[in-house]
């Protein structure tokens, strides 16, 4: 264990959204499953006290990234949830959609600083994707949607004016 002190570190009941404003995207796509992320993801955020959410329906997970950073643009929101279902089928046609959607969306937050979770369910089977959205491996899009309220808390902390020597 290192003697250095910890500089951010969050309890989940510490997660506080108040004041703090969410876009969701959602891929249509495979719908069954991400209404029910969906409805996780706007629990997550009534519970963290959010000050206010919007929801935007796309048609399909590779959509997700283009859509995100649209949001990202305007300057609205504290951070982006992002949720969608991809399920393997016989074609290679998962390996494009469910890494474009993951490497799209990592590449605008990192492009714009926003803050953008990763609510999109690579699954093989359709029963693996029901497990993830509300059944016995929980929500995945509750799970996202904390997320982005932890690291919408992170952006703001070191958004602070600076005071140099307060961090050590
Ligand atoms: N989109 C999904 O969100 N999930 C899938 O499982 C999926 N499959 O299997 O094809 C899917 N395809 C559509 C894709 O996201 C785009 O909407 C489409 O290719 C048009 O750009």
């Amino acid at each position: 264990m290192s003697n250095q002190p910890i500089q951010w570190s969050l309890n989940e009941n510490q997660r506080d959204a108040s004041g703090r404003k969410f876009a969701i995207v959602v891929a249509r796509f495979n719908s069954g499953i991400t209404d029910k992320l969906l409805e996780g993801a706007r629990r997550a955020l009534a519970d963290a006290k959010a000050a206010g959410s919007e929801v935007f329906y796309v048609p399909g997970a590779f959509e997700l990234p283009l859509a995100a950073k649209l949001l990202a643009h305007t300057h609205s929101y504290h951070a982006i949830v992002a949720l969608g279902a991809v399920i393997r089928g016989d074609t290679p046609h998962f390996d494009y959609v469910a890494g474009e959607a993951a490497r799209g969306l990592q590449q605008v937050a990192l492009e714009t600083g926003l803050p953008v979770a990763f609510g999109v369910l690579t699954t093989d089977t359709l029963e693996q994707a029901e497990a993830r959205a509300g059944g016995a491996h929980g929500n995945k899009g509750y799970d996202a949607a904390m997320t982005a309220v932890e690291m919408a808390q992170f952006a703001a902390s070191l958004a602070a004016p600076l005071h140099i020597g307060a961090r050590g």
